[in-house]
């Protein structure tokens, strides 16, 4: 679990953040499918698209702001976050079927942008803090998938 003064770190970012969830969350995608191309196949409606057209695309914009009010969610439940966590976790097992491993990259991703976006806010105690939450995220959502015998 995490102390209060890791969640203190985690939502003090977190604040700086949601002054643009669209932005944070579209410039996580953008560095993940460059990084990792596999990552873009698990998205139909993005799979056909050039790094040019993705950085540019509403839709992946939308999909950004998706995935970060999401994670802000839970990360605004502090720990508490079942409720929050469960449909994702059977959603990305049984319909988007995405390996852990992809988890596990685009939780490296979220620190590294905001590393760059906020390097004042976001200090090696703040990187330490989101990077435990990133991980027992990522762990409990293996425990999840395997609710739904999903072991990617
Ligand atoms: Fe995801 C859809 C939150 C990581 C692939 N994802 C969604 C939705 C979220 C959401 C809310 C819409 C509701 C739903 O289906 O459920 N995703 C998150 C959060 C994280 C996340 C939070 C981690 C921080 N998702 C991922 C990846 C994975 C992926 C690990 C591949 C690369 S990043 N997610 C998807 C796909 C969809 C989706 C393929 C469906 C997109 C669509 O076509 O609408």
């Amino acid at each position: 679990a995490l102390s209060d003064q890791e969640w203190h770190h985690i939502l003090h970012v977190w604040e700086k953040v949601e002054a643009d969830l669209t932005g944070h969350g579209h410039a996580v995608l953008i560095r993940l499918f460059h990084d990792d191309p596999d990552a873009l196949k698990f998205f139909e409606r993005f799979k056909h698209m050039k790094p040019d057209e993705l950085q540019h695309s509403e839709d992946v914009k939308k999909h950004g702001n998706t995935v970060f009010t999401a994670l802000g969610k839970i990360i605004k439940k502090k720990g508490h976050h079942e409720a929050e966590l469960k449909p994702l976790a059977k959603s990305h097992a049984t319909v988007h079927k995405i390996p852990i491993k992809q988890l596990e990259h685009i939780s490296a991703k979220i620190i590294d942008v905001l590393k760059e976006k906020h390097p004042a806010d976001f200090g090696a105690d703040g990187q330490a803090a989101m990077k435990k939450f990133l991980d027992m995220f990522c762990h409990e959502m293996a425990a999840g998938y395997k609710e739904h015998g999903f072991h990617g």
